[in-house]
C-alpha cells in the first residue's frame, strides 16, 4: 500500500467541548494526558505505526500549545511526503462559520479533500484512546469492495446507548443504523447474534450489539459524492443512515475487539488517567515497542525527597518533597508538590514553566503560592490543570459529593471530578 493511498482526518473536536473547561483555552487535542502526552498524539502514532503519514487535525481553533506540539513534535523527512497539519475552523477562506458536527467539518474542507492524491480517506476521532493498525480495515476494506468502513466493536447494554449502533448481514455489510438507540424496543431492534461474532472469534458474552467506534474509512469520490448529498452534520446521526439506504453504497463493518475508550467527557478522561497508572493497566503507552510518540524534551529526571507512592505515574521534570502520600495518580512534567501532601486519584498536569528563586521569593513576597501542590494539602478525585498554584493547607475533597457544578469561580465539578483550570490560584487553607 502506497502512502499517498491513504489521507487522515482526525476530529478535533466540536463546539459542545465536554472537556471543558480543560478546552477553556487549548483545543481539545492539545488537552495533555498522562503526565507527558497530548490527546493528539494517540491517532497520530496510530497512523504513523499503520504506515500512514498525511494527517490533517480539524479543529474549531488552533490554540497556541496545538501548533506548538504538532510542529516541534511530528517532523518527516522530505522525501516521504508526511505531514501533519491544523485545518482550524475559523480559518477556511469559504465559510467562516464553526464546525456544525463531525461531517459539517469534514464538508468544510471538501475543496481540499478533493484533490488530494489519496484514493482512501481515513476519518477519526481525537478523543479516544485505543491502539489500532489501520492497515487491517484498509484490507478488509478493498477486498470487499466497499464504499466505506466503519471499526465496529462489542458493547453492552449500556454502553449501546451511548453509541451508533448497527445492524449487519452475514457478510458485514451494514443494513442499519442507529445513532445512540435509548429506548428497550430501538435496542432490541439493533442485536447482532453472538454466534456472529464468535465465528470471528470475538467473545460476545453481554455485548451483543456492535457500536460504530467513529473510525471510518471512505473511498474519497464517494465521502465527496455523500458529503455533497446529504445536508446533515454529523455522520452518525445523518451521513450513515443515509448512505446505507442506497443499495450502491456498500457500507461495511470492520470487527475489533481490543481496549478502546471514548475519553470526550471529564468523568471518562479522568478514569482512563487514573487507569493508566496500574501495573496491568489496559492501555500501554510502550506495548510491543511501538511507544506513543510525542514532543521529545530535555527534561532533567523527577526528585522525590522521601514520600510514598503507589500506582502512579510520574513525567519528567517532577519534585516531590517528605512525607507525601501520592496513590493512584498522575503526575505530570514539571509538577512541584511540597511536603506531607496527599493526592489520591487525581491528575496533577504540572507546569509549563519552572518558577526560578526570583519568582518563588515574589510569590512569597506578594502572598501567592507558588505553581505547584503547596505543604499539607489533601487532594482527591480531582484534575489540577496546568501551571495551577495550590496553596498549602488546602482540602480538595468534595466533601458533598456534588456531580456537577458551576458556581465556584475558582473550580469546577463534572461527573464528580473536582477540575481546577490552568493558571488557577487557589489560596491557603481553601477547602473544596
Ligand atoms: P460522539 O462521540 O457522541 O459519537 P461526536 O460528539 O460527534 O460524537 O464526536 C466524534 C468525534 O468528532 C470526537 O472526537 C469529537 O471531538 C469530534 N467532533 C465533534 N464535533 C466536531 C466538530 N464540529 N469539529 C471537529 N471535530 C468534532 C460518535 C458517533 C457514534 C460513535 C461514537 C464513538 O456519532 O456513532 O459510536 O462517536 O465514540
Ligand atoms: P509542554 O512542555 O507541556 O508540552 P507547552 O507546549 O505548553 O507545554 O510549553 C512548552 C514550553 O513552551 C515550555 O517549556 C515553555 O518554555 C514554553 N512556554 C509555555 N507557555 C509559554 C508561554 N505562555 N509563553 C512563552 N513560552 C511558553
Amino acid at each position: 500500500m502506497s502512502r499517498e493511498s491513504v489521507t487522515c482526518l482526525i476530529l478535533g473536536g466540536g463546539r459542545g467541548t465536554r472537556l471543558f473547561p480543560l478546552t477553556a483555552s487549548r483545543s481539545k487535542p492539545a488537552v495533555p494526558i498522562a503526565g507527558k502526552y497530548r490527546l493528539i498524539d494517540i491517532p497520530i502514532s496510530n497512523c504513523i505505526y499503520s504506515g500512514l503519514n498525511r494527517m490533517f487535525v480539524l479543529t474549531q481553533f488552533n490554540s497556541l500549545s496545538l501548533h506548538r506540539h504538532i510542529s516541534n513534535t511530528y517532523k518527516f523527512d522530505s522525501f516521504g511526503g508526511g505531514f501533519v497539519e491544523i485545518l482550524a475552523a475559523q480559518q477556511t477562506m469559504e465559510n467562516q462559520e464553526w464546525y456544525q458536527g463531525t461531517a459539517d467539518a469534514v464538508r468544510q474542507n471538501l475543496g481540499l479533500i478533493e484533490h488530494e492524491p489519496s484514493d482512501l480517506i481515513l476519518i477519526l476521532s481525537g478523543d479516544q484512546l485505543y491502539r489500532m493498525d489501520f492497515r487491517d480495515m484498509i484490507r478488509l476494506h478493498r477486498e470487499t469492495k466497499s464504499a466505506a468502513t466503519i471499526a465496529a466493536l462489542p458493547v453492552d447494554e449500556k454502553e449501546a446507548t451511548a453509541c451508533g449502533i448497527m445492524q449487519i448481514e452475514h457478510d458485514g455489510q451494514v443494513r442499519n443504523f442507529v445513532e445512540k438507540p435509548k429506548t428497550r424496543d430501538a435496542l432490541e431492534a439493533v442485536r447482532t447474534d453472538p454466534d456472529w461474532l464468535e465465528q470471528r472469534g470475538i467473545r460476545a458474552g453481554n455485548r451483543p450489539y456492535l457500536a460504530s467506534m467513529g473510525i471510518y474509512l471512505f473511498d474519497r469520490k464517494v465521502l465527496v459524492d455523500l458529503l455533497s448529498r446529504i445536508e446533515a452534520d454529523d455522520f452518525g446521526k445523518g451521513v450513515f443512515p443515509s448512505a446505507i439506504s442506497d443499495p450502491q453504497t456498500r457500507v461495511q463493518i470492520y470487527p475489533f475487539d481490543g481496549y478502546w475508550e471514548d475519553i470526550g467527557t471529564i468523568g471518562a478522561f479522568h478514569k482512563a488517567n487514573i487507569d493508566l497508572t496500574r501495573m496491568d493497566a489496559p492501555f500501554d503507552f510502550a506495548a510491543d515497542n511501538k511507544t506513543i510518540f510525542t514532543r521529545p524534551r530535555y527534561m532533567a529526571p523527577s526528585k522525590i525527597a522521601g514520600s510514598s507512592l503507589s500506582d502512579c505515574l510520574i513525567a519528567d521534570g517532577a519534585a516531590i518533597g517528605r512525607g507525601s502520600v501520592l496513590e493512584r495518580s498522575v503526575i505530570g512534567l514539571r509538577s512541584q508538590i511540597g511536603d506531607n501532601v496527599t493526592i489520591r486519584e487525581s491528575y496533577i498536569m504540572g507546569a509549563d514553566v519552572f518558577e526560578g528563586d526570583r519568582r518563588i521569593q515574589e510569590n512569597r513576597r506578594e502572598g501567592r503560592p507558588n505553581i505547584g501542590i503547596g505543604s499539607d494539602t489533601i487532594i482527591e478525585n480531582a484534575i489540577i490543570d496546568k501551571n495551577a498554584r495550590i496553596g498549602r493547607g488546602v482540602k480538595i475533597l468534595n466533601r458533598d459529593r456534588v456531580q456537577d457544578s458551576d458556581d465556584h469561580g475558582l473550580f469546577v465539578i463534572r461527573d464528580g471530578v473536582v477540575v481546577v483550570p490552568k493558571f488557577s490560584v487557589i489560596p491557603d487553607g481553601t477547602e473544596i
